[in-house]
């Protein structure tokens, strides 16, 4: 049934190891070759850290990681320029490669000796990663003057490029620090790809100037549901309290320099042609029926969704798109494309002329049309598209993207046409849904989805030919957020599955190790106390 999990059940047992130094080593995701040392390095208020002279990214990542010494040991590190062919024992150096090492992009190589610890990559994106784990090696808790590092040798680099958590602001809104918060936590986990879900039925949460009741009147409902879910209209259900929230167009820029400076790609979601209701309700002359709508305040799949047989709808959207574009570097827009029911489609006079007019077959042919018109407009700014994996029906956009929810079918068929593909089966990674039975769990959606069960995800499906495994360009979770309302609630949903995750996008395939996972864990834990962030203590909980 839904619940049980025979990878728990039958998995070896794990039998405790003698502490030996390797054990006090506890990165999460396990980097890609790892060889623990004899020693470690001691940090003292003496200890400094060296950054290439004039290097300002270096300069800001040693600032971070001064930060960092500072809370676990106390002492604070200064940041100098490091002198050029000199190594001073008890420094730390950060570091770029010359010439260019074959570690790639995200790729560093870490060395930490009891006289010195040298951190080096080709890029500083690098450095930032390798930082992290120069973070995972301090004590997670303040030891004050005995502080040290461990002595290792690590030479790592990611397994895919795109390494993605996705966070729905639309059923419940989040403020800014809290997805400033969230992008921190990507970075600690050496993920790279934060997936915006800015637009939905609930609420739309981008501010846009030539349409100000996208956010006047789309960005509040009157109400949200409470109890299981369900489509019932009945008005006892709704807790009548007004919800909502928008990111003016300066908060948006201001995160995308958050992640940006962290190397996190923000990448906006505007959906189209469904999940419009919040849109429709400031603009009923974007829908089939002409309307009135409200926002909704339930959850679930909508009728209305934006016309395609009206040209408004089509300039609507590329001017939205002509404000979202300039906001995000990342050049993938991401243009949903899911659960949109052709119900309005078939008897609209509209969308049926314009079935006749482009010769199409039907009103999945003609979502294919609408999306493939929004890539010629994304593509002609020098971007391209990403949709949910219904854009397959109907035909392909010839650029797009997909990302494979209902499964991994839709990835599946999308790499077999050449399109990359990112991965995010709702069997493995919904980390909407619970983490232990329903009983003992918050309100959820979705079923059982066990930690063991994240981790077991593996992104590339094996009945690829090597040529069609390379348009799997990676993983990512998801949390949809129609029962999750606080941040303590998103925190407790998102740890500690987001470890899991990175380890299935980081780590090579054949590093990855379950037992290893959960004791590693257990110093992931006190790292998550220390930054005051909640996680589900049920995670662990074998079910059978
Ligand atoms: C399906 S995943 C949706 C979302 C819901 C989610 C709940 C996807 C592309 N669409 O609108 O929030 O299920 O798990």
């Amino acid at each position: 049934g839904l619940i049980g999990s025979t990878m728990l059940a039958t998995g070896p047992a794990y039998s405790q190891q003698p502490i030996t130094s390797q054990q006090t080593i506890a990165i999460i995701p396990q980097p890609a070759r790892l060889t623990a040392g004899s020693g470690s390095f001691a940090i003292t208020a003496g200890t400094k850290i060296y950054v290439d002279a004039k290097n300002a990214e270096l300069n800001r990542i040693g600032q971070t990681l001064s930060q960092e010494i500072k809370k676990a040991a106390g002492v604070q590190p200064q940041v100098v320029p490091a002198v050029p062919g000199k190594r001073a024992t008890g420094g730390i150096y950060l570091t770029l490669l010359e010439p260019v090492d074959t570690l790639g992009t995200e790729g560093y190589k870490l060395s930490v000796q009891p006289t010195q610890v040298v951190l080096a990559a080709s890029k500083p994106q690098g450095v930032f990663m390798g930082m992290q784990s120069i973070r995972q090696l301090l004590p997670t808790q303040g030891a004050g003057a005995t502080a040290s590092l461990p002595a290792v040798e690590i030479v790592d680099e990611p397994r895919y490029e795109w390494r993605g958590m996705h966070l729905d602001v639309c059923r419940h809104f989040f403020s800014v620090d809290f997805v400033k918060k969230y992008i921190d936590y990507l970075a600690m986990h050496k993920l790279n790809t934060f997936h915006w879900h800015l637009t939905d039925d609930q609420g739309w949460r981008i501010e846009i100037k030539k349409y100000p009741k996208l956010t006047e009147i789309g960005a509040w409902r009157d109400g949200s549901l409470i109890g299981r879910y369900t489509n019932a209209k009945a008005d006892s259900q709704y807790d009548n309290i007004r919800h909502g929230g928008f990111y003016t167009q300066e908060q948006i820029k201001e995160v995308v320099k958050y992640a940006q400076d962290r190397y996190i790609t923000v990448v906006p979601e505007i959906e189209m042609p469904g999940h419009a209701v919040a849109a429709l309700a400031g603009y009923p002359e974007l829908s089939c029926t002409g309307g009135p709508f409200k926002v909704e305040r339930t959850w679930g799949v909508f009728d209305d969704i934006f016309c395609a047989g009206n040209e408004q709808t089509f300039t609507f959207l590329q001017d939205v798109l002509s404000e979202v574009m300039p906001l995000f570097p990342s050049k993938i827009i991401h243009i949903g494309g899911d659960e949109a029911p052709k119900t309005r489609w078939k008897t609209c006079p509209k969308c049926q002329a314009r079935i006749k007019t482009e010769h199409l077959k039907d009103e999945h042919e003609l979502q294919s049309y609408f999306v493939q018109r929004m890539e010629k407009f994304v593509n002609s700014k020098g971007k391209t598209i990403i949709g949910w994996d219904e854009i397959l029906e109907g035909g392909l956009a010839p650029n797009a993207a997909v990302m494979s929810w209902r499964g991994m079918e839709g990835g599946i068929a999308a790499a077999k046409q050449k399109h990359n593909v990112v991965m995010t089966p709702g069997s493995h990674v919904y980390i909407d849904y619970a983490q232990d039975v329903a009983s003992v769990e918050p309100l959820s959606i979705g079923g059982y989805l066990p930690l063991s069960k994240v981790y077991s995800f593996e992104p590339t499906p094996k009945d690829l030919t090597a040529e069609e495994k390379k348009y799997i360009i990676g993983g990512q979770a998801n949390l949809w957020t129609e029962y999750i309302g606080t941040e303590k609630h998103v925190e407790y949903m998102v740890f500690p599955r987001m470890s899991a995750l990175a380890e299935v996008v980081w780590t090579p395939a054949s590093e990855k190790n379950w037992p290893s996972f959960k004791e590693r864990m257990q110093t992931q834990y006190q790292r998550y106390e220390a930054m005051g962030a909640n996680y589900a203590r049920s995670a662990f909980t074998v079910r059978q």
